[in-house]
């Protein structure tokens, strides 16, 4: 009988999701036609005279970017609509018959270049343009048009596939070939990583509201991403941060052990999209988010084992909005603000427990009231193990030593950042002769050896 749970905590990250990681926090940008038709899906007929940036400045979004601690970017190069930002040999639907005339993914690839940022693109297999779409030739098509893009532009990160797949101008829909997109992007840019709804690298959180679960894992049933299921499938399928539904898949397939076990799991983390706006497109009416609401999502998507991709759409200039560069100014101090004043601490092992899983105490030699959060990261080069956890004070003479939690979580993976319920600690601290400096971290259960890379205690700046 294999055990699912210890093959799960050693399915390891490959180089290029290490690398994916390290950028956490990334800049979308959506900008074509339709930022200056005021719409989110353009239908293909657009006239290319239509786009015209007069004041284009790559330059100015990366400053926007850098100046919110993000670390690149990933530029819609096609969208639905099928008018491509890059004079493509492929068609003429393209920034070559507008009156810009600029290659805008050249301009954005050495923008970021020059200001040190990594740099990547979206490209939507739904083409409501190309006469070729609903056919074999699409695929094609498709093929040249990423392999003009992953051979002219430098180094690329990230190659965002969109999963919509709609009617073309001729009333069909493309049977998308994944595998040779996949191939492709392999053989042309093997560091880059590969969004798709499925994976292979990086998946979809399933929502584009800026939410993960509570519980995220990067270890998932490779059921979750084999691409027969995009076309043919029932859609995404649901993960409760457990494993339950492989066992579920092992029934399914009437125990046929052959198929899941040599190809159960995967190391596809989600990676966390929403726009700055309500829509992702620039439209003149539309206003940004809250800078409350933008940290929010900052600490669980980073802050919860995920990479976070925040859309920031340039406008009809061809800048970013000044309204979202002071928006994300202010997100850029609301995070600074949170982990700036690092609280050192002594780790010990919990009352003769040894330092190692399940308990650590950390002893801060001042009143834990100062706290405000907690991180924590696994090793996560190892893979990922902890299941759920508890940070929080122990209170002395009670039956069983109680543990009053100060945050109860679950998944860890690269990092969670525990935001530590304060206000309970004030009333617990005067209420009781606990010892008040020293939180204990609590690793309730776990499908492997626990490994942390980082434990990092935050107060009040
Ligand atoms: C979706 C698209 O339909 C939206 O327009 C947007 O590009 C979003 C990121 O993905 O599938």
């Amino acid at each position: 009988m294999r055990n699912f749970l210890k093959e799960a905590a050693g399915v390891r990250p490959s180089a290029r999701q290490l690398a994916w990681y390290e950028t956490g926090f990334y800049a979308f940008m959506h900008f074509g036609i339709n930022t200056f038709t005021n719409r989110e899906w353009g239908d293909g007929t657009e006239n290319p005279a239509l786009f015209d940036p007069k004041d284009l400045d790559c330059d100015q979004w990366v400053r926007v970017v850098k100046e919110a601690g993000m670390k690149g970017i990933i530029l819609t190069a096609k969208h639905h609509d099928g008018f491509c930002l890059w004079p493509s040999a492929y068609t003429e639907h393209s920034v070559m018959n507008s009156p810009c005339s600029k290659d805008i993914v050249r301009e954005a690839a050495d923008a970021c270049r020059r200001g040190g940022i990594r740099f990547g693109f979206y490209l939507s297999p739904w083409d409501r343009n190309s006469p070729l779409y609903g056919t074999d030739a699409y695929n094609d098509y498709f093929c040249h048009q990423l392999e003009e893009l992953l051979t002219g532009y430098g180094e690329i990160f990230c190659v965002w596939f969109d999963n919509a797949c709609g009617e073309g101008p001729n009333g069909k829909k493309q049977r998308y070939d994944f595998p040779r997109y996949i191939e492709t992007v392999r053989r042309l840019q093997p560091n880059a990583v590969i969004f798709n709804d499925y994976g292979p690298d990086v998946r979809w959180c399933g929502n584009e509201a800026g939410r993960a679960r509570s519980a995220e894992w990067a270890v998932v049933p490779s059921e979750l991403c084999k691409y027969s299921r995009v076309q043919t499938g029932p859609g995404p399928l649901a993960l409760e941060g457990d494993l339950s539904f492989l066992y579920n898949t092992a029934d399914n397939l009437g125990g046929t052990d052959l198929i899941l076990y040599s190809d159960g799991l995967t190391f596809t983390p989600a990676e966390v999209d929403m726009s700055i706006r309500p829509g992702w497109f620039w439209h003149p009416e539309e206003e940004p988010h809250s800078v409350e609401r933008l940290f929010k999502t900052y600490l669980t998507s980073v802050g919860g084992g995920c990479c976070l991709n925040l859309n920031v759409p340039p406008d009809k200039s061809g800048r970013i909005d000044e309204r979202d560069a002071a928006r994300l100014r202010q997100l850029r101090s609301r995070i600074d603000d949170a982990f700036r004043t690092p609280v050192p601490f002594e780790l010990k092992a919990a009352d003769g427990a040894p330092l190692c899983q399940p308990e650590y105490r950390l002893h801060t030699g001042r009143p834990l009231t100062d706290l405000r959060y907690a991180v924590l990261e696994e090793d996560i080069r190892l893979g990922q193990r902890i299941e759920s956890f508890v940070l929080g004070i122990r209170i002395p003479d009670s039956k069983d030593g109680l543990l009053f939690p100060l945050y109860e979580g679950t998944t860890v993976g690269n990092r969670r950042i525990c935001e530590l319920d304060v206000n309970a600690l004030q009333g617990v601290v005067q209420s009781a002769s606990v010892n008040d400096t020293d939180l204990i971290l609590k690793v309730c259960s776990a499908r492997g050896e626990v490994v942390f890379r980082r434990i990092g205690l935050f107060g009040n700046s």
